[in-house]
């Protein structure tokens, strides 16, 4: 049995050499990106039992994404390969700004069509679905195909016996051009613990704050909204609680999110109470936007959980 099940697909990222425009990168170092698999990866390097589920091609690069993966401690048996389709791959700038410092990260995806995106509830088997004490999603693989979101819906149907459902709701603006990313709300709502920023929320739903996100999903038993470097806010039940970010030199935000999502999950899983399970999030993200790639090196148990015992006065 796995503590954590995650699905989703992950890519080969093509890293560049130098800063700036991606017309201007004359090369690219491989790396490997995927929300879900970084959940995964994270919490094994935590120390968590975990498996990934997704598809690749019976490709190289499928061959690479796999074994980074499986080198991380993560279960990787239920992974097909595709002889049709494949391996998903994307190019982005080194860091969260361009060369002026002023622009957006560009983010290009080649993906269409990809083994991952043929992922539907006719290709997974339940049992290796539901053999872990949480099932984590995130709200990507319903941008990536009809299948994909009609296994979406599939596993956000609360039904008995299924296990903790997470959702990360990583709106992805460039996978949402020709779909309404309010699919993701109805997907939340069908989750026991979600994860969202207060950033994607304006985007995707126009909510302007925290408690506007929790008066639009009050389904889930545990509700995360993260308001970057300000901290994070928890609803569960009728519970409210903020608990506020370290400061740190940020490198890039790539990958934050799901160690943030690993931390709290991990803090969860041990049965940590509310705030700790907050600051293990915290703790995690700091580890990963102080790198340039979207994996980090969590800090060891032991330290970890001794920084997340400092009272709030140290934090913030
Ligand atoms: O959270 C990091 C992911 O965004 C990155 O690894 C790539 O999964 C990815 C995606 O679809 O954007």
């Amino acid at each position: 049995v796995h503590d954590v099940v995650c699905l989703g697909e992950s890519m080969v990222t093509f890293v560049p050499s130098v800063p700036g425009p991606l017309a201007d990168v004359p090369a690219f170092r491989r790396a490997i990106g995927g929300a879900e698999s970084n959940v995964a990866c994270t919490l094994a390097r935590a120390g968590h039992r975990t498996r990934w589920i997704s598809r690749v091609g019976s490709d190289g690069f499928g061959d690479h994404l796999v074994g980074e993966v499986a080198a991380s401690g993560v279960d990787v048996s239920a992974v097909r390969r595709d002889p049709h389709r494949p391996t998903g791959v994307y190019f982005r700038t080194a860091g969260d700004r361009d060369a002026t410092g002023a622009g957006r990260a560009e983010v290009v995806y080649y993906r269409r069509g990809s083994a991952a995106s043929a992922l539907s509830p006719a290709l997974v088997r339940r049992e290796e679905l539901w053999s872990g004490r949480v099932l984590h999603l995130t709200g990507i693989t319903a941008a990536l195909s009809a299948t994909c979101r009609a296994l979406m819906r599939r596993l956000t149907h609360r039904e008995p016996g299924r296990p903790l459902v997470s959702f990360d709701v990583n709106h992805r603006p460039a996978l949402w051009r020709d779909a309404d990313p309010r699919l993701l709300t109805d997907l939340a709502r069908g989750c026991d613990l979600v994860f969202v920023g207060e950033d994607e929320a304006r985007a995707a739903w126009g909510l302007p704050d925290a408690d506007a996100v929790r008066a639009e999903l009050p389904e889930p038993e545990l509700l995360v909204v993260k308001q970057g470097a300000a901290g994070a806010v928890l609803y569960h039940g009728t519970g409210r609680l903020h608990v506020p970010a370290p400061a740190v030199d940020v490198v890039a935000h790539v990958g934050a999110g799901d160690a943030f999502a690993a931390g709290f999950l991990s803090a969860t899983l041990r049965g940590l109470p509310p705030a700790r399970r907050l600051r293990h999030g915290h703790l995690l993200a700091a580890a990963a936007l102080t790198v340039p790639g979207d994996l980090a090196v969590p800090p060891a148990r032991a330290h970890a959980d001794a920084l997340a015992a400092l009272d709030d006065a140290a934090w913030g």
